[in-house]
């Protein structure tokens, strides 16, 4: 277990302090993947056990993917903004950074009397009054699966659901180089007490959209292959994204495809949104992209990141191309 040093508490103490606590708001990131709606969700359902008024935020009101909209509780989440009252107690999980929480979260943690982090991203500062964060944990779920112990309650099949939602999205179905024995572990004490890893899986990988499978192949048509195959370049363009009809989570695996290359290290795939341009890293072995992501003013895990470049998609593709190329090379003479 690694904590950073802007963890301030322990899970024992944030357990104590929600214990002690009614009127509690659990907020995620903006484009809310699996781990983050898992950890909501398996959060208010301990907190709803105990009796606590507990309200499951979405940063946004964009719709959510099919596999999240299955999950137990997923009819309770509501848009920060339609939030009619303040609350008490702010939790922000699998979210490090205000800017990640969205504005109209972050008005409803402004006017909350004690803000709490549960996550698992490094951050260089500490925003909330009690926060704890495990880069070593593979997703925030498993935290939430630790404090529901601390919390006391039966961790039962909603709860269990929820958090195994979050581990197995995080760890790339138990295959990125976060998957240890400590989720492994986890995962068994959760499919004990109900998670379904059949169901789970086929209701977050076997929805693809036509949209999806249309812009793998728009996305291999543009691909391009740097560093002597060493990495994989490529990207979708507004129109692309129009003609198609595609939303945003069409995408997500686009990137993992690139990775999945024979001889791919370092994997980038860039979308064009018309304003601004969102770019994605993936690492197959021990190269940072987060390093890389940071340069771009992005962040994320050792293995997975992502930024936001605002200019022009052929800028940005060769702005790309060169950190790219030079960070194999740094990798190879290590
Ligand atoms: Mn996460």
């Amino acid at each position: 277990m690694a904590v950073t040093p802007q963890t301030n508490t322990t899970l024992e103490e944030i357990a104590e302090t929600l214990l002690k606590s009614d009127d509690i708001c659990i907020c995620g990131h903006v484009s809310p993947d699996g781990d983050c709606i898992g950890s909501q969700l398996a959060l208010r359902a301990a907190l709803v056990q105990l009796g606590k008024r507990a309200t499951v935020l979405l940063a946004s009101d964009d719709p959510i993917d099919a596999g999240l909209r299955s999950l137990p509780g997923a009819d309770q989440l509501v848009p920060a903004k339609d939030l009619a009252a303040p609350c008490a107690v702010f939790v922000q999980v699998d979210a490090p950074d205000v800017r990640r929480i969205g504005e109209d979260a972050a008005k409803v943690r402004a006017a909350a009397s004690k803000t709490i982090t549960i996550d698992h991203h490094a951050v260089p500062e500490r925003q909330s009054d009690l926060s704890y964060t495990d880069p070593d944990a593979a997703a925030t779920a498993l935290l939430i699966w630790r404090l529901a112990a601390h919390l006391g309650v039966d961790r039962d099949y909603a709860i269990a659901t929820c958090a195994y939602a979050g581990l197995m999205t995080d760890t790339g179905r138990f295959q990125h180089s976060n998957t240890d024995a400590a989720v492994f572990r986890a995962a068994c004490e959760m499919v004990d007490a109900g998670a379904d890893p059949a169901a789970l899986a086929a209701a977050f990988f076997q929805q693809r959209t036509l949209a999806s499978i249309q812009l793998e192949a728009r996305c291999i048509e543009h691909m391009e292959l740097l560093c002597d195959g060493q990495a994989a370049l490529s990207y979708i363009t507004f129109e692309d994204m129009a003609s198609l009809g595609a939303v945003k989570s069409d995408c997500e695996q686009l990137v993992d495809v690139l990775r999945s290359i024979k001889g791919v290290r370092v994997a980038a795939m860039l979308r064009d949104e018309g304003t601004q341009v969102r770019g994605s890293f993936r690492a197959k072995d021990t190269t940072d992209v987060a390093t890389l992501a940071r340069r771009f003013g992005g962040g994320g895990h050792r293995a997975a990141a992502g930024f936001t470049l605002h200019e022009p998609l052929e800028r940005a593709l060769r702005q790309v191309r060169k950190v790219v190329c030079a960070a194999v090379s740094d990798e190879a003479l290590r």
